[in-house]
């Protein structure tokens, strides 16, 4: 029996019956509602908001997170959900990622229980959408250093500074935003049409053109203690979600490398040339080799980081080292693909290219590639390289 290119090692019959099962749903709508409008959206730099309430309707928005209208499910499953969501679009991953992992989360772990009730039931629905605001103009791999600042005012607080390149900024209800206060970085959530609040899109994007990407302003915006986060102080409550989210995408690439490597097996094994099929070269068949094998090492380094968090172990650490290889993988990946499509490897009439386009940003942003080796660097010498 012949191996799947996309599952070498069986990864399938390592995940349990639910796990399997949520895989499976996720990939048959992916297949049916987002392949076939996304290269559209893409080229209109549109994303595609009529999903949202589907998403929704599948469990897919805040899906780890338990009560409040939530599924429930295990952060495998979560995986599994950006893995099938990124095989379709990054931008689809992404607006999932913002939803769940870094602004219901925030609100689940360190807001009140009227925050909680207020917010998290319609962010699972789908009727509120959330952003999360840590980068700054001046320097986003430093966010210890950021500007954007809180003074109390009575018993509220005055909001001031700027944000930049927020996923859904435009089209958010609400914004979790992080800002300095007097006793450190606090996390404040501001409500689409407070006075001096202002969230434009970002136009003119090469990558994630199926997302949208905003900066945010805050003009001396009056925001009410009931809406400051009680749960925490300082850069690990921002940290803490960035290692959500960036778990998430850990998993997510490996979808995106799957969707170019599968289309490029099925081109290379019918396009003949000097009277063979591509795929009857050498030389191809040892790139085609290199690409399953790193995918394959990325789907079990996912794999692992799940168990790890189901189990309530995964280190902030580990994280890093998935995030950075399987970004780095999952865009040479994209990039190889694109070169032996030849020149219809810059067609939309392939996924490579979009997905290539997509990861310029993957592997930027929930911290750069060199900002996840020196955090790796620092967790095997004990010295901090920042
Ligand atoms: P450092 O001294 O390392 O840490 C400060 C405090 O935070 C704690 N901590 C963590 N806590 C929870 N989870 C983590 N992952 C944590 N990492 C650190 C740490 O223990 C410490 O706590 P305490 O109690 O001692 O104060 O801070 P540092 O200033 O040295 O910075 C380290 C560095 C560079 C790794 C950090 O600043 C960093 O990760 N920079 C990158 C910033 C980044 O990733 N930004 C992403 C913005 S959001 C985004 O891109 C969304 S895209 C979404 C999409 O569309 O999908
Ligand atoms: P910089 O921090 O200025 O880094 C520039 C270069 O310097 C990088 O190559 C970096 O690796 C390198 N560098 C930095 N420090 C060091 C060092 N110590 N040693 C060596 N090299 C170093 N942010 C949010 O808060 N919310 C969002 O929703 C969000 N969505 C995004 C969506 C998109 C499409 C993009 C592109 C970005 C998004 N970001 C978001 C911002 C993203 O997290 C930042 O772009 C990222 O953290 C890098 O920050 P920066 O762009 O300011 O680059």
């Amino acid at each position: 029996m012949p191996l799947n290119p996309l599952d070498l090692y069986d990864i399938s019959t390592a995940l349990t019956e639910e796990e399997r099962m949520v895989q499976n749903s996720v990939a048959r709508w992916v297949s049916e509602q987002v392949l076939p409008n996304i290269q559209k959206c893409f080229e209109e730099h549109r994303f595609p908001r009529e999903l949202v309430p589907e998403l929704a309707a599948l469990g897919l928005l805040g899906s780890t997170l338990k009560g409040y209208d939530c599924a429930g499910l295990n952060a495998v499953c979560y995986g599994l959900i950006c893995q099938e969501l990124e095989r379709g679009d990054s931008g689809i991953r992404s607006f999932v990622s913002v939803q769940s992992s870094l602004c219901m989360y925030p609100i689940y772990t360190y807001g009140s229980e009227d925050q909680k009730r207020k917010y998290l039931p319609r962010m699972a629905q789908g009727k509120l959408i959330g952003c999360f605001g840590l980068t700054e103009p001046h320097g986003g791999s430093d966010p210890a250093h950021m500007k954007t600042h809180a003074k109390p005012r009575g018993k509220d607080w005055v909001l001031n500074g700027s944000k930049m390149w927020i996923t859904n900024g435009a089209i958010a209800d609400l914004a979790v935003v992080w800002a300095m206060t007097p006793e450190g970085i606090r996390g404040f959530i501001v409500e689409k049409g407070m006075a001096g609040f202002s969230a434009p899109e970002i136009e003119r994007k090469f990558s994630l053109r199926a997302s949208v990407t905003s900066a945010l302003f805050f003009d001396n915006v009056l925001v009410p203690e009931e809406n400051v986060l009680p749960g925490v102080v300082g850069l690990k409550g921002p940290l803490s979600c960035l290692t959500q989210a960036r778990y998430g995408i850990a998993w997510g690439v490996t979808g995106a490398a799957q969707a170019c490597f599968s289309q490029l097996l099925e081109y290379a094994k019918t396009r003949v040339l000097f009277g063979r099929p591509l795929a009857q070269n050498q030389a191809i068949q040892i790139r085609l080799a290199d690409m399953a094998r790193r995918i394959t090492t990325s789907q079990l380094l996912a794999l692992q980081l799940g168990r790890l968090k189901d189990q309530g172990v995964m280190q902030p650490a580990q994280v890093s080292l998935a995030k950075w290889n399987n970004c780095r993988m999952a865009l040479d990946v994209a990039r190889d693909c694109r070169d032996m499509l030849g020149g219809s490897g810059i067609s939309a009439e392939y996924v490579p290219i979009r997905h290539m386009l997509n990861l310029e940003s993957v592997i930027t942003y929930e911290g750069t590639e060199t900002i996840h080796q020196l955090t790796l660097g620092r967790e095997l010498t004990g010295l901090s390289a920042f």
